[in-house]
């Protein structure tokens, strides 16, 4: 299949892009490096040492003679630049990575709130319109997040994406309906994909666009089958406080000796996936496409839910780290439960990596590898919720 993937010079569009091409499909990549752009911003860059684009794509091309053209465009804001790249190259599939994906980053001033709104709906938005336009009826993947439901339960698993309801209607009779799961966002973040949600289901509805929707948890690990083949193939690893996230920043934390940074009691439950299953869950949604009319998909591209205190424990006995529990910059529940549904992807053949395999050991190497890059500075999570001057006005 001709696939086009959006944000492929990213942390989880990097390696799928990689993955994709290596099992026979023909990738080729847009980014705007928007992503290299705030590293150079928050003056925090990954802890692996990530090449350049043009280096990464010659690598790939000199081990495997396979080529991935690479177009930076700014798929919020390059409308006719996206749309001629459609009509061109007619893919059959196009993954949606291209997303400001960082909640502390996207809450830290009203800039960051504004630019993460306008990137993300707007770059949604674009795609849909744009394959509308170009009159394709390519299978759009989209990376979505846990996060649209809240972490809540109401006592049952979170279902993948629908909630089957039922009510009293005017005569008195009992009707039942599937919704989309309530949303529940807990950051401008994802309050994006919320709004990215209901702009698949209206571009469904009235145009036919097929759209796979994948509701990801928590991403940890770095490399994967393919990035492992040469160090200019490495994949990012973020540990600094914006866009770090909590299992890769206990891991690399642990390895320079840094007091595992749990916010609060730690009593969040989150749910986890790791970089090799993303790819193959992306394999497994483009290969198993829905079928014209069907409904927006969505399947839940986790595999297993931790406490973050769980996890820091599980670190610390790993390591010997000691545990610092922070306040809690972020504006979220003290403790939750989490069960959610993912029964799909196994049903496609999905078979989950758990945190009991060995990857956490080679996560923790990566880690001591590169540990001479970090800078110990950018480990804090200085982006807060609520900012003091707000906090002071409502009494909190
Ligand atoms: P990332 O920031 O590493 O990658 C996103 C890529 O998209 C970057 O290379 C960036 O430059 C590019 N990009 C952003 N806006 C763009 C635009 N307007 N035009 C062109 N390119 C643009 O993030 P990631 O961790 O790879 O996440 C990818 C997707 O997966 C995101 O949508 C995110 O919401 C979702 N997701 C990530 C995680 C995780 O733990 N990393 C978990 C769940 C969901
Ligand atoms: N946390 C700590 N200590 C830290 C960092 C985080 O205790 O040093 C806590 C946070 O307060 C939060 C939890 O760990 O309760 C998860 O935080 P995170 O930064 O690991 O993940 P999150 O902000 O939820 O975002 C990440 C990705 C995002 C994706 C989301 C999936 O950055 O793109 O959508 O995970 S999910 O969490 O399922 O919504």
């Amino acid at each position: 299949m001709r696939i086009l993937i959006l944000g492929g010079d990213g942390f989880c569009g990097w390696p799928t892009s990689l993955h994709l091409s290596a099992v026979g499909h023909e990738v080729a990549i847009v980014d705007n490096l928007a992503r290299r752009g705030a590293d150079v911003e928050l003056e925090a860059g990954s802890l692996t040492p990530i090449t350049p684009v043009g280096t990464r794509l010659a690598a790939w091309r000199e081990l495997t003679g396979r080529e991935i053209p690479f177009h930076r465009l700014n798929v919020a804001e390059d409308y006719r630049e996206l749309l001629d790249l459609l009509v061109d190259w007619q893919p059959d599939a196009v993954v949606h990575f291209a997303e400001q994906r960082a909640a502390p980053y996207s809450m830290k001033s009203s800039w960051h709130k504004r630019y993460t709104v306008a990137n993300n709906v707007n770059a949604t938005h674009n795609l849909l319109a744009a394959l509308v336009e170009a009159q394709l009826d390519a299978h759009v993947v989209h990376l979505g997040t846990m996060g649209v439901y809240g972490y809540g339960t109401a006592g049952v698993k979170i279902p993948e994406g629908y909630l089957r309801v039922r009510f009293d209607n005017d005569e008195g009779a009992e009707v039942e309906q599937e919704i989309l799961y309530p949303v529940n966002p807990g950051s401008v973040y994802h309050m994006t994909k919320t709004q990215d949600q209901l702009m698949f289901a209206f571009y469904n509805k009235n145009d036919g666009t097929r759209v796979t929707d994948l509701h990801q948890g928590i991403v940890w690990g770095t490399q994967t089958a393919e990035t492992r083949l040469d160090e200019r193939l490495i994949n990012r690893f973020d540990y600094d406080g914006d866009y770090g996230t909590v299992l890769n920043r206990f891991l690399m934390q642990a390895a320079i000796g840094y007091p595992l940074t749990v916010h609060g009691t730690g009593g969040q439950t989150r749910a986890f996936i790791h970089i090799q299953d993303t790819v193959r869950c992306i394999q497994l949604a483009i290969e198993n496409p829905p079928e014209p009319a069907e409904r927006v998909r969505v399947f839940n591209q986790m595999t297993e839910c931790h406490r973050v205190v769980d996890l820091a424990r599980l670190v610390a006995g790993l390591t010997g780290a000691e545990i610092d529990f922070v306040d809690n910059p972020r504006r979220e529940a003290a403790q939750n439960e989490l069960y959610a549904e993912n029964r799909q992807l196994v049903d496609l053949g999905l078979d989950p990596i758990r945190l009991a395999d060995d990857l956490l050991a080679e996560v923790t190497e990566i880690a001591r590898a590169y540990a001479y890059r970090c800078d110990r500075a950018k480990i804090p999570c200085s982006s807060k919720w609520i900012q003091r001057r707000e906090l002071a006005a409502s009494g909190l």
